[in-house]
């Protein structure tokens, strides 16, 4: 099982609470379907992906990333069994969705950057390091039911 410090269960949960979902989360999607356009493929049905104006623009891109977001609340509300509170959302990823799992990091990346140009001075190193953490293993326990 993961070990939290105290330092570390403290940064995470006080990221997300100042966290604004309706920004932050379109703000991350949109970007990963843009940095990286071969994502774009699992959202066929999410209409315009044209450009990165339309993705921007995309009412379900939006949507979908405030959906991503709420899926990361509850990781930090489950911090001490993430794995276990992903073991469904792992299944769909893996045999409905089909998503690579790589895109993960992907979209976990522009999260990153995301959040860094808006916390700016505040994401310090050891902010940073808390936060890569988190996401480490968040993405390992969306990527375990696959084989
Ligand atoms: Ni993801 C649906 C959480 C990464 C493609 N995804 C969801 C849902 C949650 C979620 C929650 C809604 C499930 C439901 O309806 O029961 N996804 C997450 C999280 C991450 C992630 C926490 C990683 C940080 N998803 C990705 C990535 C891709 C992705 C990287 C593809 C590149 N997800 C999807 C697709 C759907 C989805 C596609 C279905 C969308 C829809 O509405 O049709």
């Amino acid at each position: 099982m993961v070990q939290w410090t105290d330092f570390e269960r403290v940064t995470i949960q006080s990221v997300f609470e100042k966290m604004d979902y309706d920004d932050v989360g379109p703000a991350a999607l949109s970007r990963c379907l843009v940095v990286y356009p071969w994502t774009q493929r699992y959202f066929g049905n999410f209409g315009n992906l044209y450009n990165a104006a339309a993705i921007q623009g995309n009412p379900m891109v939006a949507a979908h990333g405030k959906t991503v977001l709420r899926g990361l609340d509850r990781a930090v509300k489950n911090m001490d069994d993430i794995k276990a509170t992903y073991a469904e959302l792992s299944v769909l990823h893996s045999e409905k969705l089909r998503v690579d799992p790589d895109n993960f990091r992907l979209l976990g990346d522009c999260l990153t950057v995301v959040l860094a140009s808006q916390m700016r001075r505040g994401f310090t190193p050891d902010v940073q390091a808390a936060w890569q953490k988190f996401l480490t293993v968040v993405i390992s326990a969306l990527g375990r039911q696959y084989n």
